[in-house]
């Protein structure tokens, strides 16, 4: 653990793990090698069923993504119990077995070291984001450094995982009283290569909103990621709990929330065999 600035790092803390050099050399290449046959997409943060804020206008994210598991489209507002349930999560891929192999063991892990009461009946890690760090290409050519994430919460319920490959990221715990107030640190740890961190319980679930504050640029670069203009210096997954019974097909979605999707599908479904067979 880093113990070089004031802030706290994280500590043997109930509820929270960081293992280091968590995932071998071999299923980080097998990992790699996976990742490289994917093809993320840029989605917009709204749709037309789900318009900007007034005084907003519609944005991409600041990085490509893919889901496995389900996908949460940006446009549906992603998975936000008791209210934010139906219609969130689209059936999506599932893991290759280097993953999966290593979900099984994280999930034990979570079962040995983790309260049972912060375990939520049925928990499994059956959803998994995959976020690309790095520079976006503007059409000028010039880069912009987007390797952030804004403080937020993940609603998904029970513990998260998440595994980090290259350049290492500042990942911070922060507590957010209000909106004229400044945030304020609370733990904070630098996200390894190989890294496994893994929260839960009431402190870093649901009363800590937690944020990437920046992440290194010390010449890693992935070069065979299939983003389109974008320089991917650092790459996490991070894998949650969604109920299966909050998981539809694309098909069954309204037909409104399809049509604001069926874009990002027909892209997924120009390299993906599973998207194409859910169009
Ligand atoms: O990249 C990370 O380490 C964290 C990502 C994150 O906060 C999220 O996916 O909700």
């Amino acid at each position: 653990m880093h113990k070089a600035s004031r802030k706290p790092q994280f500590q043997q803390n109930l509820n929270l793990i960081y293992e280091a050099s968590y995932v071998t050399a071999n299923e980080k290449k097998d990992i790699i090698r996976y990742l490289e046959s994917l093809h993320p997409i840029w989605e917009n943060r709204f749709s037309k069923s789900n318009p900007p804020p007034e005084g907003e206008t519609n944005r991409p994210l600041l990085r490509p993504v893919y889901w496995l598991g389900n996908w949460q489209f940006a446009c549906l507002d992603y998975y936000h119990p008791p209210k934010g349930i139906q219609n969130r999560c689209v059936e999506a891929e599932s893991y290759p077995p280097v993953l999966e192999k290593i979900v099984k063991k994280i999930e034990q892990m979570v079962h040995e070291k983790f309260s049972e009461k912060d375990i939520p009946r049925g928990w499994h890690l059956n959803t998994c984001l995959i976020n690309y760090y790095g520079n976006k290409i503007l059409p000028d050519g010039k880069k912009l450094d987007t390797a952030r994430v804004g403080e937020h919460k993940d609603f998904e319920p029970g513990p998260v995982a998440s595994i980090s490959f290259g350049e290492k990221a500042l990942f911070q715990f922060i507590k957010s009283e209000s909106k004229s107030q400044k945030s304020q640190v609370i733990l904070q740890q630098w996200l390894e290569d190989s890294s496994l961190q893994i929260f839960g319980g009431d402190k870093f679930k649901k009363q800590l909103f937690h944020r990437v504050q920046r992440v290194e640029e010390k010449g890693i670069l992935f070069s065979g990621m299939k983003t389109t203009d974008f320089e991917t210096r650092r790459i996490n997954f991070t894998f949650r709990f969604v109920p299966n019974e909050h998981i539809k097909s694309l098909k069954e979605l309204p037909e409104n929330l399809q049509q604001d999707i069926n874009g990002y599908v027909s892209e997924l479904g120009k390299q993906s065999k599973f998207w194409q067979t859910q169009l």
